[in-house]
């Protein structure tokens, strides 16, 4: 395998999957038990917030006993051993890279485990169930937190550094996402434009499957690891 020096990687639930966590458009997944128009977008939280706590409380609740798999580890240690300028984009909301030692690392669609006040821009680690009735610890403004989530709609986070980087590099590898989901859909293409080889790493051919140079299929925990180790030996 080439040598490769500015690596920029993005993944998605399906990187989540063996460890427990549901994805979103696979058979059984979130958006085939509840209308992401109610749960995921401004629109449903001013109608019903209550409904769109229920549904990340839940989340929340669900992450208790959940670990990172053998693919969540393999890019933490590519990181670690890889000499190379390394950002880890993920579009997850678990903290599943985090707890595998990744430290390079956007949630640019937010953090189940943050919540953010709609009065005062303040974001809190939270572990908690949120509710209407839960004051904001820094403005003691009652009725205006939400999850520190990116709903449909809305501006993904730190798109500055993530186009920065699309831009300067030479290896993409896009990891467990179907390329439904714009911006990060794209990212593939203005990782190409840079002049970046790019791989796509999916149980089966995403949307965007065309669009990568190289394309493996399989679970993440067994070809995450063995391409890992294959730029580890390149490396
Ligand atoms: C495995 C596996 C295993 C399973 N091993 N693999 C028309 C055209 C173009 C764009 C738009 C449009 N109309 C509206 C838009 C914009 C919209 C959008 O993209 N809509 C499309 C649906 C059409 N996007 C937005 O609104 C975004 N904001 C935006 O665009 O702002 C303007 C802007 C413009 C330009 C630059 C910058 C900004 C915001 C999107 C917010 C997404 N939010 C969600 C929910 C919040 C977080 C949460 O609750 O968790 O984020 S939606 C949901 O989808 C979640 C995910 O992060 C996201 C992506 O899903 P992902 O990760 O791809 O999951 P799946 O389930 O789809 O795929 C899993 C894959 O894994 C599958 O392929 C499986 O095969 C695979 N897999 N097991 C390996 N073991």
């Amino acid at each position: 395998m080439r040598r490769f020096e500015r690596i920029v990687v993005l993944t998605g639930a399906g990187i989540s999957a063996e460890s427990g966590v549901d994805t979103f458009r696979d058979k059984d997944g979130i958006w085939s038990k509840i209308d992401y128009r109610d749960v995921a977008t401004p629109q449903g939280f001013e109608r019903n917030p209550g409904l769109v706590h229920d549904f990340y409380n839940q989340r929340r609740r669900g992450m208790a006993g959940v670990e990172p798999n053998a693919a969540h580890f393999a890019l933490a240690e590519l990181e670690r051993e890889f000499h190379a300028h390394f950002l880890l984009v993920t579009q997850n909301i678990d903290d599943l890279h985090e707890r595998a030692g990744s430290r390079q690392l956007i949630h640019m669609h937010g953090e189940l485990a943050k919540a953010l006040c709609m009065n005062c821009g303040s974001r809190h680690e939270w572990r908690d169930d949120l509710s209407t009735s839960v004051p904001c610890p820094a403005c003691h403004h009652t009725g205006l937190m939400r999850p520190d989530v990116v709903w449909f709609g809305e501006f993904p986070y730190q798109m500055d550094e993530i186009e920065a980087a699309l831009g300067t590099c030479d290896l993409f590898v896009s990891i467990g996402t179907s390329g439904n989901v714009y911006p990060a859909a794209g990212f593939v293409e203005e990782a190409r434009s840079a002049g970046a080889y790019t791989v796509e790493l999916n149980l089966e051919p995403s949307g965007g499957r065309n669009l990568f140079a190289e394309a493996i299929h399989g679970r993440a925990t067994e070809i995450v690891p063995a391409f890992a180790k294959q730029l580890l030996g390149s490396g």
